[in-house]
Order: C-alpha cells, then structure tokens, then sequence
C-alpha cells in the first residue's frame, strides 16, 4: 500500500527544502521498496495573497485522509506572522490533535557547536513541546482601541488532559532513554497560577515513573543551563510557548536552527501527524538555492520512524551523518559553500552507494 503524504511547501525556503525532501524519500522508497503518493497542496502567504486564505475552507478535511503531512516554513513579508501561523500551521496542529511537538537536539559528526569544547557526547537530548494549548491560545482581545485606556488581554490554557497527556509523552521518551531523566520547564515564580498548575501535575506524574530522574528549573536559568551545561539534560518537556523558544536554543548549541527538526504527533494516530524543520521561511535566502536541507531531511527521518519504516528512518539519518561527518559538502550556514541541491545530492549518493 502506498503511504499518502500531503506536502505543503509553503513559503520561502520551504519549496526549496520540500523539493530535496521528496527527492530523498523516492532515493528511500527505492531502497526499501516503498511506495509515497505525494499530495502537494499551494497553500501558504502567496496563496494567501490571492485568496484570502492560507488555506481552503475545507483545508482540514482535504488532509484528514493522509498518513502524514510534510510541511516546509510558514510565513512572508506582506502577511502579518499571527494571520500566517493561525491560518495554517495552529489549524493543522489543533484539528489533528498533534499535541506533542518533539524537536530533538543533537550534535551530529562534523558538525561544529558553537560551544567551545563541546562535542558529541554532550549534546544529545530531546524537547517535547506542548502543541495545541498553553500560551497559544486565541482567548483575549482589545478593549478601548485608538484610545489612552488601550488594552490587550491574552489568556493562557493548561488543561488538566492537556498537560497530563504531554507530560505522558515525555516521561514514556525518558523511560526508553538509557539516562532517563525528564526536566521540567516551568515558571511557577512568577505565573502564578498556570505554572504552579504544572508543576503539581509534573509532580504527581512522577510518582508513576519512579525509574525517571527528574528535575525542573524556570524558564530563565534553564536557558543558560542550555548553554553552559548541555550535557545536564536527556528530555525537556515544556508548556507551547517555552517549548518553542527552548527548541530554537537547543538546536542552536547544537550547531544551528538548520539542521533542526520537528515532529508534530498526535501519539494516539486518530489523526495525521506533521513533520518539518523547526526553522522559518527565511525570506533573506529564499530563492538563492542555498537553504540548509538537514533540517527538513532530518524531519523525513522521523516521518518515516511514524510510518513504523524505522529501518528506512534509520538509513536516512545514517546518510545524513555521512555527508556532515565528511563536513565536504555543507551549506554556507554550517561554515560550506555547498547549495541546497548539492547537500541534496549528496545524501542521495550516499543512500544508493
Ligand atoms: N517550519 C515551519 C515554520 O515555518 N515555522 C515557523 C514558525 O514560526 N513556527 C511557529 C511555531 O512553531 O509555533
């Protein structure tokens, strides 16, 4: 049976990272005997710019009968950011109940952090980032427009299904890992009632999982721990908001945001799950044919690990890891003079070898 995958490209550098994409799984599905049917749907700002919309009406249900979705950057100049995320990217995450966001952060071979003397062996954890509630929420408003009075109100949501179900997640993650230990991104000093909601339950959640090390710092200082201790960390679970702000930083001390991947489950696969590279559209290198694909291949890799293919998954992350360790053919942002389709090229020379 082929596997159905809906692509969107999206903006900017997204077409550009989708196309090395594709290319790279039809590479696999010849090695593994695998059959993709690509659905590539033109939504995003230019289609915004002609419609209205950044997606049809009935976008969702367009993409419900998928196994996955493959999406690449959201976002361009002339379209306001929160009109972009909330008319494509929110949507999708929301419908799907993709409510885990799971962004690992490693230092691959050849590729250098920008950490003095750290190497592989330090940097090697994941972020599990709350996906569908949390600081993203759409409850508040504006009162007194145009007036001295003006005011906006933005309500934060932790349900208690919400944050049990992620916290599951994340704790299952460190229970597979060989240090499992679980840290906790809270803020409870401050927020005063959301973040002490979530420390209780990240408390009683641990009491099922006594074979899971756990601590939790705020949000603050765990971002110099990023930095001066990556080592110290195995899994980092965190509310939507810190979790993305947490998943830019790791993978930055991990030698850049792109080669940073992402994976937006719906664990229980009620729905389609969405894979794509943590970065954005990057409009200052669009078009120039030089957008780091890693990021994006990498995603693939976990798309095909949800498509229960893990030795095809494993065989691209292999492939991928030969091109940077050989550190020969690398894009300008990881120190190469390499283009798009030459790191592209490369990693399919190396699948089929
Ligand atoms: N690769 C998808 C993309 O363009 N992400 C940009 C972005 O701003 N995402 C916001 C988010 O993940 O919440």
């Amino acid at each position: 049976m082929p596997f159905e995958i809906a692509v969107i490209p999206g903006d900017g550098i997204g077409p550009d990272v989708i196309d090395s994409g594709l290319q790279v799984l039809d590479a696999i599905g010849s090695k593994f005997d695998l059959e993709f049917r690509w659905n590539t749907l033109p939504w995003g700002c230019e289609y915004y710019t002609k419609t209205g919309r950044m997606m049809p009406e009935d976008g969702i249900e367009v993409l419900r009968p998928h196994d996955a979705i493959f999406l690449g950057a959201v976002g361009y100049p002339g379209v306001p950011d929160h009109v972009s995320l909330w008319g494509l990217l929110i949507p999708i995450r929301r419908h799907f109940e993709q409510y885990v966001n799971l962004r690992p952060a490693r230092l691959l071979e050849g590729v250098t952090s920008p950490l003095a003397g750290r190497g592989m062996a330090d940097i090697d954890f994941y972020i599990v980032r709350e996906n569908v509630e949390g600081e993203y929420s759409e409850i508040g408003g504006r009162l007194y427009g145009g007036t001295d009075m003006e005011m906006a109100v933005q309500q934060t949501v932790f349900t208690r299904h919400g944050v049990d179900r992620v916290l599951r997640f994340a704790f299952e993650l460190a229970r597979s890992r060989p240090k499992k230990h679980l840290t906790s991104a809270t803020k409870s000093n401050g927020i005063i009632h959301t973040m002490p909601y979530w420390d209780e339950r990240f408390a009683e959640m641990a009491e099922a999982y006594p074979d899971v090390r756990t601590d939790k710092f705020h949000i603050d200082i765990l971002t110099a721990h990023f930095v001066q201790h990556p080592d110290w960390f195995d899994v980092v679970v965190g509310s939507n908001l810190f979790g993305d702000i947490l998943s830019d930083l790791g993978p930055a001390v991990a030698g850049g945001i792109g080669i940073a991947p992402s994976a937006n489950i719906n664990p229980e696969r009620t729905y389609p799950s969405m894979f794509e590279p943590v970065h954005g559209s990057a409009p200052d290198i669009a078009g120039k044919g030089i957008a780091n694909p890693i990021a994006t291949l990498w995603s693939a890799s976990m798309m095909l690990d949800h498509l229960q293919q893990p030795a095809a998954a494993r065989a691209l992350m292999e492939a991928i890891e030969r091109v940077t360790a050989s550190g020969e053919v690398l894009t300008p942002d990881l120190g190469g003079k390499a283009s798009t389709s030459d790191v592209t090229a490369a990693v399919i020379a190396q699948l089929t070898r």
